[in-house]
């Protein structure tokens, strides 16, 4: 019985610094706005050993799991002391989540969860479950922590077990370690998620991303990207939300959208992640796109792409929530490069690297939503119009790329 612990404990902690040490890999031929990699950068098997099993032969004589992990998935994400972070949403087998960091030398592989999760305070009205953090290191020294927390519906029929009232909790810290919990976030709106700091001061005040919704699930009359000031996050009140990025018929963000991280900053403006939903036959569909708004004033678009950049694909499109990706957290580093990292499926998180030059490229030239079939049949025959008269000029029709037959 003793050989057969040891063996087993010898076992799994083989296979769990196998899976922390695997080495990522860049996949091949993209569309050349982001890079794949082969593997999720975390997963719920990442957990420590120590958070899921009893060591102790005397209390756990089969070493069996005692707490298992379901999923580690919508990344908050930031650079410190030159680590890539993510905080990530850990959901345990209860279906509960909580905030734990995990870093890496290098943001494509390498992550190793801290010792121990994120104890997190509560406020005077305690969360059932929290998720999704946006962190966003803002210019007033805090490192914010953004995240839904979530209560049963107080409104909701006897018998109802579903009714949630999603609201934005708020913490900050210096070091992810130790957090101090601020009130929810107040807005007009009955609901509240996807809510995101901007990092910088706007008019002299906090600017905030929002996500007004009528329901738990559905973002309803109110629907899109909203964005207000709040006079402190001490107490936060947005007393006024406008709509920077609406959700319009017949495109990826149909059903609703929610911002992603805090935009990064650019010499065009500040470059803004976001996830788009469309309803289908077979439930709903999260992409995630891209769009730019004015440096002075971050709440006017000013270039929005059509369609998505990034969907899921693959073993990607299957999970726990099917056909999802989620992007809560990026990091832009000092060349240049920016990791995003997604999730998919609710279950576990990935990265795809970039530059900040390619992704400002890809907002800036990408042709935009012109809302119906015709308008993006005009929009390629311009492209191939444009690229007959190149190939011409140039005398490079035979090149492999021009493929158009009878042009
Ligand atoms: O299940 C997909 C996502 O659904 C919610 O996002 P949104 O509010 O935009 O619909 C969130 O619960 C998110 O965590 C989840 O990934």
């Amino acid at each position: 019985m003793e050989n057969r612990f040891h063996q087993r404990r010898h076992d799994l902690e083989n296979l769990h610094r196998t899976l922390l040490t695997r080495p990522n890999e860049k996949q091949g031929l993209g569309n050349g706005i982001i890079d794949r990699y082969r593997y999720p950068v975390l997963t719920g098997q990442h957990a420590p050993l120590c958070w899921r099993y009893d060591f102790n032969p005397a209390t756990n004589p089969y070493l069996l799991e005692r707490i298992g992990v379901n999923a580690a998935f919508n990344v908050g994400a930031i650079k410190l002391d030159g680590k890539y972070l993510l905080v990530a949403r850990v959901e345990g087998l209860d279906r509960k989540s909580f905030f734990a960091v995990a870093e890496s030398p290098n943001g494509i592989d390498n992550f190793t969860f801290w010792e121990r999760p994120i104890t997190m305070p509560d406020t005077d009205e305690p969360a059932t479950n929290v998720y999704d953090m946006r962190v966003v290191q803002h210019e007033d020294g805090w490192i914010y922590g953004l995240f839904c927390a979530e209560r049963k519906d107080p409104a909701a029929r006897p018998g109802d077990e579903s009714a949630a009232v999603a609201q934005c909790g708020i913490a900050r810290t210096r070091d992810l370690v130790t957090w101090e919990r601020l009130p929810d976030l107040q807005t007009p709106s009955p609901q509240q998620r996807n809510v995101v700091l901007h990092p910088e001061f706007v008019q002299g005040k906090y600017a905030l991303y929002t996500r007004p919704q009528d329901s738990f699930i559905e973002a309803g009359a109110g629907g899109g990207i909203g964005f207000g000031l709040a006079d402190s996050m001490e107490n936060a009140v947005v007393p006024h939300e406008g709509i920077v990025d609406r959700k319009r018929y017949h495109t990826v963000y149909e059903a609703k959208n929610g911002q992603g991280p805090a935009p990064l900053k650019t010499d065009k403006g500040w470059l803004h992640l976001a996830h788009g939903v469309r309803n289908t036959a077979a439930g709903l569909r999260y992409v995630l796109y891209l769009f730019m708004t004015d440096l002075a004033q971050p709440d006017q678009v000013t270039h929005k792409p059509g369609g998505y950049f990034l969907a899921p694909e693959g073993e990607e499109r299957v999970g726990d929530v099917s056909n999802v990706v989620f992007g809560n957290g990026w990091i832009l580093d000092d060349d240049g490069t920016v990791f995003i990292y997604y999730a998919s499926s609710d279950t576990r998180t990935h990265v795809a690297t970039s530059t900040l030059d390619k992704l400002v490229d890809y907002v800036l030239h990408t042709p935009p939503d012109e809302f119906t079939s015709a308008a993006s049949v005009r929009q390629i025959n311009e492209l191939i119009d444009r690229n007959v008269k190149y190939l011409e000029q140039t005398q490079l029709t035979s090149v492999p790329s021009y493929n158009g037959v009878g042009a």
